[in-house]
């Protein structure tokens, strides 16, 4: 079965320039790039696609990363792709993130850590619909 997934390659990752090492690192795995765009996000967008996040108290400044210079949206393909995208991008913070992960390889920051992949098919639907309103 062919799953969709959103991945960004957050703004650290553009200031860094890592999008090539991040975006090879899906397309070595063998998920196919359906979607890819460089932009810079509004308040408003970064909010809706971390609502989840609203109460918590890192939300400000999650907000304030995301939208702080462009990023690179791109939607995936591939059997159970939101898994297989979350085990290489690894942990949440990086300083736990197992060597050989997007992660675990290049970042050290918790508030830096370089690429989201959505956490499950709802979700992944959820966040394409959000970046990729036209894509059919
Ligand atoms: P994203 O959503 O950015 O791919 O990250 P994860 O799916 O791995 O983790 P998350 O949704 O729990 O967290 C979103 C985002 O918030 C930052 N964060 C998280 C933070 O700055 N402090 C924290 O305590 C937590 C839990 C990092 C990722």
């Amino acid at each position: 079965m062919t799953d969709r997934t959103l991945i960004l390659c957050k703004p650290d990752a553009v200031e860094r320039q890592l999008v090539g090492e991040i975006v090879g690192r899906f397309e070595a795995k063998q998920l196919t790039l359906v979607a890819l765009e460089l932009r810079q996000l509004d308040t408003a967008t970064a909010e809706a696609h971390y609502g989840e996040h609203a109460e918590k108290p890192f939300f400000g400044e999650l907000v304030a990363f995301i939208t702080r210079s462009p990023l690179v949206a791109m939607v995936i393909e591939g059997p159970e792709a939101y898994k297989v995208a979350r085990n290489l991008i690894g942990a949440t913070n990086p300083r736990e993130a197992a060597p050989g992960t997007i992660r675990g390889d290049l970042a050290i920051e918790m508030g830096e850590n370089l690429v989201h992949g959505s956490d499950s098919p709802e979700s992944a639907a959820r966040e394409i619909e959000l970046f990729f309103p036209n894509l059919a």
